[in-house]
């Protein structure tokens, strides 16, 4: 019985694994609650102002969180556009049909599922085994480096946990922080009251105002940018992926 049981779970989890890879991403990691809600809670400081939730607040049966790395392989997809008063992302579109798929996926096998929770992704990825922290703040991979976006998916499915990624790729390396342009960067942290992205979202019309900073976030039509992309050039790891 208890053999089945694993048997299952295993098949499961390669299912869920293929599913996520066929709908395009390039790395997936299985992480499981008992472990996300024993880790601190994060504040997530930039226009929301709380701390993250813990899975179970969000799911109460929930057992695993699928997390997966859509490979960005072109600056033209750092793309912000705004529509009305909303700022979209083209790149993130991917992001969406992964985890519907996913999502999708696991109801029909007669699990809950739910897409994109509010949940602090760079910790699951670190969990999941897709990279670990870099000193730009983002989750770098040995491969990708951390030209990666992430997508989520909360389910009630117990699958087969990955293991945390442990090795740190950084190590005396501090190229990123050198690179920002406003010095929003500490080792592992960045300041969201400083980063270009953040600003050119929030008060596009004094950054409009700004020749230095219009030249690290071009505009390229009425309603469109491009979002800075100097702490990701500098890193040492993806160059050849990107
Ligand atoms: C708000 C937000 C922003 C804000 C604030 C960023 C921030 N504080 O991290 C702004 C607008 C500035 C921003 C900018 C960008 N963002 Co953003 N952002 C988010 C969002 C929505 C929430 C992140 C957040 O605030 N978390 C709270 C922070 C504090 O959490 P944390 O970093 O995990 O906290 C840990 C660290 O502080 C760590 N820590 C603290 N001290 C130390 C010390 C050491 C030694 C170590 C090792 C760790 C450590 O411990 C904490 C607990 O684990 C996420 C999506 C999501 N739902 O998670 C995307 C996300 C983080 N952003 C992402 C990206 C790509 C970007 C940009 C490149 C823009 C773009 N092209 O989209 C820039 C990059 C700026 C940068 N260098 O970080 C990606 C990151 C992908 C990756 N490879 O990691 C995410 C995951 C979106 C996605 N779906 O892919 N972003
Ligand atoms: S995205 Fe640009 S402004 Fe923001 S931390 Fe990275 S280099 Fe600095
Ligand atoms: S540029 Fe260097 S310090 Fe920054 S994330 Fe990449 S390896 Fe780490």
């Amino acid at each position: 019985m208890g053999m089945k049981i694993e048997k299952d779970k295993d098949r499961l989890t390669s299912e869920v694994k293929a599913v996520a890879t066929w709908a395009g991403a390039r790395l997936v990691g299985i992480v499981p609650i008992s472990v996300t809600d024993v880790s601190p809670k994060v504040f997530v400081g930039w226009n929301v102002q709380e701390y993250s939730m813990r899975a179970t607040e969000v799911m109460s049966d929930a057992k695993s969180i699928v997390v997966m790395g859509y490979h960005v392989c072109d600056d033209i997809l750092e793309l912000a556009v705004r529509h009305g008063g909303h700022w979209v992302y083209p790149s993130y579109f991917p992001l969406a049909v992964l985890e519907e798929t996913v999502g999708n996926y696991l109801e029909r096998r007669g699990y809950k599922a739910i897409a994109n929770p509010p949940l602090p992704q760079k910790q699951l990825a670190q969990l999941g085994g897709l990279g670990c922290y870099g000193k730009n703040s983002l989750i770098i991979n040995p491969k990708y480096g951390p030209w990666i976006r992430l997508a989520t998916v909360l389910t009630s499915a117990d699958l087969i946990p990955d293991n945390p990624f442990t090795v740190d790729l950084c190590s005396e390396c501090t190229d990123c922080i050198k690179a920002c342009p406003v010095q929003a960067l500490t080792p592992y942290r960045v300041d969201n009251r400083r980063c270009l992205v953040g600003i050119h979202l929030t008060d596009s019309q004094s950054f409009e105002k700004n020749d230095q900073w219009l030249q690290v976030e071009p505009k390229l039509s009425k309603n469109a940018h491009q979002m800075c992309t100097r702490c990701q050039k500098a890193c040492r790891y993806g160059r050849e992926e990107h």
